[in-house]
């Protein structure tokens, strides 16, 4: 059997390979992958302690807040806070973000990005849930407190990505842009352990994943690329929760798609801290992610920390084919 590798001596070992690391992302990728492990605790025991349900209040774009989310999105927070070497975190949860005080006065050059718990309809019902990290080297002056624009660069510019699944097994999966990596949490030993090396997406799969109980409110391309893929015999699966489906995806192959409907006519996913790590991690391992109106996610220049956009991520060649789909459906005259 072959040696195990716990997260924190794989992200050590490979600090060597970027030339003047510092050790400062090493640092905040350890402390993500402590903040992931109380989550999963807290997770797995939720039914029993009563953190179930919802917390009667709503998050900054509306959606209704479970008392886990808050849980988690405290605990990431606390554990960023007094990592050292985050200046500022922004969540989902948040309406704005969060400048953090520099420990023993050393000014940290990162940000973080997170979606504390993706999924949040699931949590009552014991089905998978998620939660989506970025980090960004900010923009801003380092002896001053980080700045909104720190949060709104492009995808481009993530240094690193991951997220975290707490499902039959909890597992973290992440990249700095040299491939993506999965970890499945060992709970006998308490550590993630190096499962799967340099994830590859395949070229296409079986499955698509959309919400077809939106069918008739998606524009008519997307309305006949799912056409396609039901012609085509595709299974479909939606798990409402886009780490899960997405997660799917990377490793058996497929699409995940939420398109704009007349309720979201600029999609509902979040560019910062959902659609833009996500799709860092998918082309990462060689997949795509596009909009409905077929620009490549990571391109799309920021403006709101909340900001939502359709999109269509997963293996490339079903990207490409919905691209044609959409790109022939919705020329001019048809
Ligand atoms: P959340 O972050 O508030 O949980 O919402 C995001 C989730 C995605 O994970 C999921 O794919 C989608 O919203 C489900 O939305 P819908 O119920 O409209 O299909
Ligand atoms: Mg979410």
């Amino acid at each position: 059997m072959s040696r195990i590798v716990t997260l924190d001596e794989f992200i050590i070992h490979r600090q060597k390979d970027f030339a003047y690391a510092s050790g400062e992302l090493t640092g905040l990728l350890r402390d993500i992958g402590v903040a992931a492990k109380i989550v999963n605790r807290e997770v797995n025991k939720a039914g029993l302690i009563g953190i179930l349900g919802r917390a009667d209040s709503e998050n900054a774009t509306g959606d209704e807040v479970q008392k886990l989310d808050l849980f988690a999105n405290d605990k990431l927070i606390e554990c960023l806070r007094n990592s050292g070497e985050c200046a500022g975190i922004a969540s989902e949860e948040n309406e704005d973000f969060i400048p953090l005080i520099p420990v023993a006065g050393k000014a940290a050059k990162y940000v973080v990005i997170f979606d504390p718990l993706d999924g949040s309809s699931n949590i009552d019902v014991n089905v998978s849930v998620g939660t989506i990290f970025g980090i960004y080297r900010r923009v801003s002056p380092l002896d001053q407190p980080c700045q909104k624009e720190d949060f709104l660069q492009k995808g481009t510019e993530l240094v690193a990505a991951g997220y975290v699944l707490y499902g039959t097994s909890t597992m973290l999966v992440y990249s700095t842009g040299r491939g993506v990596n999965g970890f499945t949490l060992d709970p006998s030993i308490g550590e993630f352990c190096l499962s799967h090396r340099d994830i590859r997406m395949p070229d296409r799969g079986n499955y698509y994943s959309v919400n077809q109980g939106y069918y008739l409110k998606f524009d008519v391309e997307m309305r006949r690329y799912i056409d396609h893929c039901s012609d085509l015999n595709l299974r479909l699966r939606y798990i409402g929760s886009m780490v899960s489906d997405v997660h799917r995806s990377l490793f058996q192959g497929g699409i995940f798609l939420y398109p704009n409907t007349r309720k979201y006519p600029h999609g509902k996913l979040r560019m910062v801290y959902e659609c833009n790590p996500l799709s860092y991690i998918v082309e990462q391992a060689g997949g795509k992610a596009i909009t409905c109106q077929l620009q490549r996610i990571l391109d799309i220049e920021v403006h709101h920390l909340h900001q939502r956009e359709s999109i269509a991520i997963g293996s490339p060649a079903m990207v490409d084919e919905m691209r044609e789909f959409v790109a022939r459906y919705s020329a001019p005259g048809f």
